[in-house]
């Protein structure tokens, strides 16, 4: 009797929770998008320092996300990554991915391989910084966990994309952040 009744509690609870949480969400102007990830499986240690570009999932998440005009979207760039921004419309076989710039730096962690970023600026309206600019840590490997926040004061729906060139083409690594009218 008693199992049973705390069942029926707990699914009720669980309930009024379900309802309570899209009032919250209607009233946020603000998004946040996980820009690559750590993994946990198989295991990751990084401490006290440690960055292992291996162990790095590429995907944005949520891979799209919804926002008001005049709101932000916060990316939290876990991992070695290129936050870039194309205007409303653009789709990602619209980028060029063939005319990559030149290294900024050619510092860092030996062996590390090139790094090709993708200079596309044709409707271009963000582009983070470059991460392999980033300081070093006292292991010679790139800082590269850090958070860029973009706003967003137009409607429209924009395409997201890593600007590191292996992971857009061969991960897919991008996503969209649609922006509604305030209206
Ligand atoms: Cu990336």
């Amino acid at each position: 009797m008693r199992r049973s009744t705390l069942s029926i509690m707990c699914f009720v609870a669980v309930l009024c929770l379900g309802r309570a949480t899209p009032v919250v969400m209607a009233q946020d102007g603000n998004a946040t998008v996980s820009f690559g990830q750590w993994v946990t499986e198989p295991p990751l240690d990084r401490f006290p320092n440690a960055s292992p570009r291996l162990s790095n999932n590429h995907q944005l998440i949520p891979n799209t996300v919804t926002i008001k005009a005049g709101g932000s979207v916060n990316f939290i760039i876990g991992g070695f990554h290129h936050p870039t921004v194309y205007d409303n419309g653009t789709q990602p076989e619209d980028i060029n991915v063939n005319t990559p710039t030149p290294p900024t730096t050619t510092r860092g962690p030996n062996p590390f391989p090139p790094v090709v970023l993708i200079d596309d600026p044709t409707n271009r309206i963000y582009r983070g910084l470059d991460p392999s600019f980033q300081p070093l840590d006292l292991g010679g490997a790139f800082l590269q966990d850090r958070v860029e926040v973009v706003f967003f004061p137009t409607p429209g729906t924009y395409l997201v994309i890593c600007g590191i060139r292996g992971h857009f083409v061969n991960d897919h690594m991008f996503g969209f952040v649609t922006v509604l009218s305030n209206e």
